[in-house]
């Protein structure tokens, strides 16, 4: 007989079952038996500064893993306080475990003190919850949350514990099997789907392979690599699947969509096959649905049967774990080679060469200026420094975008960025999730001077742990994304988004304990960067950066992807008279 524990020990006890290394949270009073429990626990708890970014670390962790990310809220405000970052994962389809605490069962619906009703408000923010009242359901539902978080498409589950569990006493019982018959997740594919799908490649003239995040989620890179050369098809990468086919690949084109470059847009509008690879037709890709890419037939495997038809309805739909399937559809083509076609070889020959010429008429500039610094100039020095290796953790806004644009990635799980929700506030978090997953690594939070600031509190974890995050705060002194829509799309009236009061950079490192730095002037970008990354711990680079500068290309919002605005609107000249 094993003997007798608590449910928190129960529960940690099965954390380190499910390999569990580290916990992002933030304690409170209900979690109390918990962290009694953690004091002297191998598994590690990481004290970040706010449960928001408990949850962005957990997110960081997984994002640049794989593994299931973990983070742990107290009740009430602890628990509310994680819910952006739930959406978040559930958004970007990120395999993380909340654990929150709940009040005592015998409270329950009594408006007791930092009573909130966690599940229901967590009902929307994950893939799946559960309210544990009881402790001789914790083993079953803590592994089977690990399960659903990283099984089929993932996400972000929730467990609430109410306080009596953690401290009731117990024998741990192991979990042999999971069983949850509403619960299907179909890996294979059809295999008559799959025949079909490695046909329509083989004929097709102008194909266009459209990949995201599912490729990284499902590990499937090197599958990717593969079917791209068998396919000899160029191939765009959603902002979530950058890095899913190395950014020196012959065959990557480029990110397609709102801010996308000139050749992956108009490769996917004039494509006569499109292949959607653990994607879902994100309206920031696809502009106006009734102009995306409308000559082509359209194969989509997901894993995820709720994505296929949601938006464009495919003509070869495959539902199956995108890696099992792109091995089945390689081992197809490899099988059965194209039979020779002139007239075929010929259209693709010139395919190829239209597509090489869009990318040559409009590449994505690393626009330079010897007066200012340009942002793109920031992000093609990071470009340089991180020779596609380093792991990148951006938050949200035109950084974001001149970051998926220029800095080039030849591994997945590398680039970390909330995609779907777009949640400011990610990413200095998330890059410390990721520099405590991955400790060997370079990494660089690029992040706003507005997002940035909804962060500074973690810099003190980030100081605690002694992180060695290179933090490069583009600074623009906006809100530079709402004032780019803002001059474009409404008279440059420009409302509330001036940032002024920014701190300084260099005290303010010096009051967590770290280095920072202030740049302005083109020629001090490189050195000071090669010196934050030289420097063994974190540091803070502010780097100003040209006040007004806009994202392009753009599509504007309901445009279709052929229609993008490439530059900044030309002076329009005045007639003589
Ligand atoms: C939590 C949150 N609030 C508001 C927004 C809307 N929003 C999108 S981009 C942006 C501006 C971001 O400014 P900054 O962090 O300075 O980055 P920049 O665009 O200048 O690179 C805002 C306010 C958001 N995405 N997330």
């Amino acid at each position: 007989m094993s003997t007798l524990i608590s449910g928190a020990k129960m529960l940690l006890e099965c954390l380190a079952r499910e390999g569990v290394d580290c916990i992002f949270g933030y304690p409170g009073g209900v979690t109390l038996p918990l962290y009694d429990v953690l004091y002297d626990h191998h598994i590690r708890h990481v004290l970040v500064r706010h449960e928001e970014n408990a949850a962005f670390a957990a997110e960081g962790y997984a994002r640049s893993t794989g593994k299931v990310g973990v983070c742990c809220a107290t009740s009430g405000p602890g628990a509310t306080n994680l819910t952006t970052g739930l959406v978040d994962a559930l958004m970007d389809s990120i395999p993380i475990v909340a654990i929150t605490g709940q009040v005592p069962t015998r409270l329950i619906g009594t408006d007791a003190f930092q009573e909130a009703d966690t599940f229901g408000i967590s009902r929307s923010c994950t893939k799946h919850n559960y309210l544990v009242k009881k402790l001789d359901d914790l083993p079953q539902v803590i592994h089977e949350a690990f399960y659903v978080a990283a099984s089929g498409r993932p996400g972000p589950v929730l467990v609430d514990i109410t306080k009596d569990v953690l401290q009731a006493q117990g024998h741990y019982q192991h979990v042999t099997a999971i069983h949850l018959p509403g619960y299907k997740v179909f890996t294979e594919g059809h295999t008559g789907q799959i025949r079909r799908a490695a046909q329509l490649i083989q004929e097709s003239e102008r194909p266009m392979v459209y990949a995201g995040g599912g490729i990284v989620a499902a590990g499937a890179a090197s599958d990717l690599a593969e079917f791209v050369e068998l396919a000899d098809a160029p191939a765009v990468t959603t902002l979530m699947g950058l890095g899913a086919l190395p950014a020196n690949h012959p065959n990557f084109i480029s990110m397609p969509g709102m801010h996308g470059s000139f050749a992956a847009n108009m490769g996917m509008y004039n494509a006569d096959l499109l292949i959607a690879l653990g994607v879902r037709f994100d309206d920031r890709v696809t502009g106006r649905l009734a102009a995306f890419a409308p000559h082509a037939k359209v194969i989509h495997v997901d894993i995820d049967p709720a994505e296929i038809g949601k938006i464009r309805t495919p003509d070869v739909p495959i539902v199956g774990d995108v890696k099992r399937v792109l091995g089945r559809i390689n081992k197809q083509m490899r099988e059965h080679p194209a039979p020779a076609d002139d007239k075929r070889s010929a259209a693709r020959r010139a395919w190829w060469r239209q597509v090489r010429g869009w990318k040559e008429e409009h590449p994505l500039q690393p626009i330079k200026s010897d007066t200012e610094i340009k942002p793109q100039h920031l992000m093609s020095e990071i470009d340089r420094l991180s020779q596609g290796r380093a792991i990148v953790a951006s938050d949200v806004g035109q950084h974001q975008m001149w970051a998926a644009q220029l800095i080039r990635f030849h591994e997945p799980r590398l680039w970390l960025n909330s995609g779907g929700l777009g949640s400011m506030g990610f990413g200095l978090p998330a890059a410390i999730g990721a520099q405590f997953a991955r400790p060997d690594k370079l990494v660089f939070a690029i992040v706003g001077d507005g997002g940035f600031q909804m962060s500074v509190p973690e810099l003190a974890t980030i100081t605690a742990y002694g992180l060695p995050i290179k933090i490069v705060i583009m600074n623009n002194g906006y809100l530079g994304m709402v004032r780019q829509w803002q001059e474009l799309f409404y008279n440059n009236r420009l409302s509330a988004v001036e940032l002024n009061s920014f701190p300084d950079a260099e005290k303010l490192a010096a009051a967590y304990g770290f280095v920072g730095k202030s740049i302005e002037k083109p020629w001090e970008l490189a050195p000071a960067l090669e010196e934050a990354v030289k420097h063994p711990g974190p540091y803070l680079l502010n780097v100003k950066v040209t006040p007004n500068e806009s994202v392009y290309p753009m599509v504007p919002a309901g445009g279709a992807i052929n229609e993008m605005v490439l530059g900044p609107p030309q002076p329009v000249a005045v007639p003589t008279t």
